[in-house]
């Protein structure tokens, strides 16, 4: 069943004289799939079916739980001054853990930097990623060991890098696919469009996985797009999908469809998982500032954790002893990340210089002799003090 996108999610978000000015999309309502509503009943597709057992179904419950407290503590550790920043994902679990789920081990990832859940498809260690965010870490993990290229701040550059992949998995002829993710606010990015142009004409087997979630730090989406973001795809020769992003069951359904049409050598696909950021931007924004709070609340009542929650009890798919062991789960995670990331050793300053190039760099050893001078003056001084 398609159902229509409710009226709360688009509505106009400000009522400053800057957003009523934005005019809004001209098209008329977009349709979402969802296989599972608010209300944690199934409902079907006619495009998206899927059939998951108790047990896959627990297991996309149990990676949405984990996930979403390893954001809370990473968002409390930074508020004690354990991490330079943190980007939250609350609110983007189903879109994240139904996407991620969707990928194969030989599939590629391109993540931005609020990717939490597909690491942890991926499974890149939580506290890798918080080590990068504690600036401890040069990047924070290996993205050849799980196939999950780097988190990516330069708003939607990584879509270029993914394209490119792409082109050259196809020219490898492997059958592996790759995907890029984004937001709404990077949609407007060249970068982006270029690597629509690219893919749709090389056929290049990518899924661009766009989570709307309603806002570019203080920017809305009205002022990103006159249409829903899927529809662009259509002037680039290729499909675009909207899918409710608080439906873990639809995204994970929709993003395998996708990538099987990758893998089958039919091109890309552009998701729009609509979903919504309930947190800040970053720990460093105050939403406050520049959104209402009935917005936040609106949204919660479509929690992505909640309706599978009440969908699996009501069809008695979990027992209670299933969930009392995932909270004792979620403590443990939450523990074992405060422990390891206040542990976690300063770096030596001058390592900073160490992984620019292989082979060493005439400017690079330049600069770090510099760098040593500099760091040698403050021992001068230390000494005249005494
Ligand atoms: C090229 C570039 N321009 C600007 C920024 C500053 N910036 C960081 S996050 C952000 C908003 C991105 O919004 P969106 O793409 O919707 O992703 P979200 O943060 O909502 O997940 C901006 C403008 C940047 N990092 N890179
Ligand atoms: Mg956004």
């Amino acid at each position: 069943m398609t159902v229509e996108s409710t009226a709360a999610a688009r509505k106009p978000r400000r009522t400053s004289k800057r957003t009523s000015a934005a005019k809004k999309p001209q098209s008329s309502e977009p349709q979402l799939v969802q296989l599972l509503t608010p209300e944690g009943e199934r409902v079907e597709h006619p495009d998206y079916s899927i059939d998951l057992s108790a047990d896959e179904l627990r297991g996309l419950y149990r990676d949405m739980v984990l996930t979403r407290r390893f954001d809370a503590e990473a968002t409390a550790l930074q508020r004690q001054g354990e991490l330079g920043l943190w980007a939250s994902l609350l609110g983007q679990e189903a879109a994240q853990i139904g996407s991620g789920r969707a990928l194969r081990d030989d599939d590629y990832v391109f993540p931005t930097y609020r990717e939490h859940g597909v690491a942890w498809c991926r499974g890149v260690d939580p506290t890798n990623l918080l080590g990068m965010f504690r600036g401890v870490n040069h990047g924070g993990w290996d993205p050849t060991t799980n196939n999950f290229h780097l988190y990516t701040i330069v708003i939607g550059s990584q879509t270029l890098h993914a394209t490119g992949y792409a082109m050259g998995v196809a020219k490898d002829g492997a059958d592996s696919a790759v995907i890029a993710y984004f937001g709404d606010g990077a949609s407007s990015q060249g970068d982006v469009a270029e690597s629509f142009t690219f893919s749709a004409v090389y056929n290049a087997p990518v899924v661009f996985f766009c989570q709307n979630n309603q806002w570019a730090i203080s920017e809305p989406t009205e002022r990103q797009t006159r249409v829903p973001l899927y529809q662009r795809a259509q002037g680039y020769g290729f499909p675009g999908v909207r899918v409710d992003g608080n439906d873990v069951l639809a995204c994970l359904a929709v993003t395998r469809s996708a990538l099987e049409r990758a893998r089958r050598g039919e091109g890309p696909t552009l998701v729009e998982a609509f979903t919504y950021r309930m947190g800040a931007h970053t720990t460093s924004d105050d939403p406050t500032k520049y959104r209402a709070d009935d917005e936040r609340a609106a949204w919660e009542a479509k929690d992505p954790i909640l309706r599978v929650r009440t969908y699996l009890e009501k069809e008695r798919l979990a027992d209670e002893a299933f969930f009392t062991a995932l909270e004792t789960e979620s403590e443990t995670l939450g523990k074992r990340v405060r422990e390891v990331v206040r542990a976690m050793p300063d770096p030596e300053p001058l390592s900073l210089f160490e992984h620019g190039y292989a082979d060493g760099n005439s400017l690079v050893d330049e600069e770090r002799a510099q760098f040593a001078a500099y760091q040698a003056s403050f021992a001068d001084s230390a000494e005249e003090g005494k």
